[in-house]
């Protein structure tokens, strides 16, 4: 059967603590190396304190799986990541989100937008008009999962990327995860910055706008982060949005348009 697809996801953990995850998708005589690659990376993280690794091979229904396009990547520079978080703002209102989302967004991933400021694993949904949240549960959020570059194209992908100094692992993730979010109903734009102290380029990604990458969006050393979904609440429906980001399968083809980096001075 040459067209039959699966899921492939990995969690890897150390005493019950979160290290890494990945996930993958690919037709079935794939699915044996790609899981592999995915322990691998999972045994040797960080010198390898991870305890437990989970897979999960999932058969997906063909006929479900939706397609797009990756992103359009544009990388601005800026002076700091106060700047960072203007340039962030601006972006965001030229989407449509109002200054109070903007305002809301950025406050809630500046102070860790979870219960009692910590990290959420998933992504806070905010109401691009009022500034409110809507995810239904305040200490997960939303996880979007399912998604993956088209096989015959993900080496070209990876390649174009090189070739613009965006070789990060983060970089190919983050563009395949907004690509999917960006065919969300409802959605107007996604504002991203890691958790991880010492990656400091984020984003906004909105559709019509591609993926813009801002350097730094974040203070050097914060272990502070997350994802904000901003929506049209008039075109939202939490199911229906929740359902498409979690469990909707989605394969993004090349090739991902690179614009030159730019600086950004006020
Ligand atoms: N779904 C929803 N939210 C997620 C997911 C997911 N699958 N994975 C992570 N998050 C949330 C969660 O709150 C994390 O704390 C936060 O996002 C950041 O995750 O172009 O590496 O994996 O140079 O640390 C962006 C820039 C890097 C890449 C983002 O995010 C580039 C990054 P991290
Ligand atoms: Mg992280």
């Amino acid at each position: 059967m040459r067209d039959e697809w699966y899921s492939l996801r990995m969690r890897a953990s150390n005493a019950g603590r979160h290290l890494s995850g990945a996930e993958r998708i690919g037709r079935r005589e794939d699915i044996p190396a790609l899981t592999a690659a995915l322990a691998q990376r999972a045994l040797t993280h960080r010198g390898g304190s991870t305890d437990r690794v989970n897979c999960t091979i999932e058969r997906l229904n063909a006929k479900a799986i939706r397609y797009g396009a990756l992103p359009e990547v544009q990388s601005w520079q800026v002076e700091n990541w106060q700047a960072g978080r203007r340039l962030a703002g601006r972006l965001l209102a030229n989407a449509g989100v109002s200054r109070e989302a903007v305002a809301a967004s950025l406050a809630a991933l500046d102070q860790g937008p979870g219960p009692g400021g910590q990290v959420m694993r998933g992504a806070m949904v905010v109401d691009a008009a009022s500034g409110e949240r809507l995810e239904p549960d305040q200490a997960r959020g939303v996880r979007v999962s399912h998604m993956d570059v088209l096989p015959e194209e993900r080496q070209g992908v990876i390649q174009g990327l090189a070739a613009a100094g965006l070789d990060h692992h983060r970089v190919l993730e983050a563009l395949v995860l907004a690509g999917k979010v960006l065919q969300a109903p409802g959605l107007v734009a996604e504002l991203c910055w890691s958790d991880d102290p010492e990656y400091l380029t984020g984003y906004v990604a909105m559709p019509g706008n591609g993926y813009q990458r801002i350097c730094p969006l974040k203070e050097a050393g914060s272990r502070r982060g997350g994802r904000a979904f901003l929506v049209d609440r008039r075109e939202w429906h939490s199911q229906v949005f929740v359902d498409f980001m979690e469990e909707t399968p989605m394969l993004l083809h090349g090739p991902v348009l690179i614009h030159p980096p730019c600086r950004w001075n006020p």
